[in-house]
């Protein structure tokens, strides 16, 4: 160990700003510090350090490139900013109470196809019984649309195993709106991680927002977890339009038989897409997503 070369490789556990958290190579935990305005590192990102004080702080000097990344337009800003990088997993969660925006699900999932990852839809709080109907048609259009759905519930353990071995050498990340109980879930799988988790208000039933930064957990068994504070407003970076019918793998299925090979599936003649939510294939409220996703993209 003191034979340590000069430059070392870890990996960023949790990141406020310049500030954070890596985990070394040997498994151990050291606050680091960003030297320079050029580098900014996410929760998920391989990087490359030196010790600034033995033992005490480390000084970033690169970042691995990413094999993805979890990357949003802010509201209001230009440009794009990046949330987390190298992702196997994506685990949407989302719950009947707060009752679910679906179109904020669709959104992530789309973000998810986009970056390649797995993706997962776990619906939480299934010990209440308010607005289980509907909730549950809901969930069956997703298994529809090839989606694996996991009923679970952070306050009976109810499911919990099933997303433990999903998770299983996985680097896993939550997202979904605040109140749906990620932070609960992950105190569920991860002993000690004791996050905070937040009161949900009476009055919008909206959790409010506690995660205020992403951060990696460990899980027992092998596999990783990143929490990520929960949004309202989810809008994944997606360069040009056209990608936008691949976030929606039911709806990029039938392309091949459009009759425009550049069919947006929206007033073109001989749309496969528009004939297969006419039959009924393709659920009517996945479409609207899709086309709703397309104008927030082309203005
Ligand atoms: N009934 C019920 N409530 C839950 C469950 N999981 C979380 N909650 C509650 O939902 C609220 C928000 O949880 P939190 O984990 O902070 O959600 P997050 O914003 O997604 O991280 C808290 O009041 C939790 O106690 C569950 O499985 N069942
Ligand atoms: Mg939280
Ligand atoms: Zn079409």
């Amino acid at each position: 160990m003191t034979d340590r070369q000069v430059m070392d490789t870890g990996r960023i556990i949790a990141a406020h700003g310049r500030r954070g958290t890596l985990e070394t190579q040997s498994g151990d935990l050291l606050p680091y510090l960003i030297q320079g305005r050029r580098l900014r590192v996410v929760c998920g990102d391989h990087v490359q350090w030196d010790y600034d004080e033995p033992g005490v702080l480390a000084i970033i000097s690169a970042i691995a490139p990413r094999t993805n990344v979890l990357e949003r337009q802010p509201p209001g800003r230009p440009g794009t900013e990046i949330l987390a990088a190298n992702l196997s997993l994506m685990i949407v969660v989302c719950a009947p109470l707060p009752a679910a925006d679906w179109f904020l699900v669709d959104r992530y999932l789309c973000s998810g196809e986009l970056m390649g990852c797995r993706l997962l839809l776990v619906s939480n709080k299934s010990d209440l019984t308010e607005n289980k109907h509907n909730h549950d048609t809901m969930l069956r259009e997703y298994s529809l649309a090839g989606y694996t759905c996991l009923s679970v519930s952070a306050q009976d353990n109810r499911g919990t195993e099933a997303l433990r071995d999903a998770l299983k050498d996985q680097t896993g990340i939550f997202v979904g709106q605040s109140g749906v109980g990620k932070s609960s879930l992950i105190n569920c799988l991860v002993p000690n991680a004791e996050i905070t988790v937040g009161p949900i208000s009476t009055s919008t039933q909206e959790g409010k927002h506690t995660t205020t930064a992403s951060a990696m957990h460990y899980l027992p068994d092998g596999g990783r977890l990143i929490d990520t504070p929960g949004v309202r407003d989810f809008v994944p970076a997606i360069p040009e339009p056209q990608f936008v019918q691949n976030g929606f793998p039911e709806i990029l299925a039938v392309t091949n038989q459009c009759r425009f090979t550049d069919c947006r599936h929206l007033r073109e003649p001989d749309c496969a897409v528009k004939q297969a939510v006419l039959n009924g294939t393709i659920s009517q409220r996945r479409y609207e997503s899709y086309k709703r996703l397309l104008h927030t993209l082309t203005g």
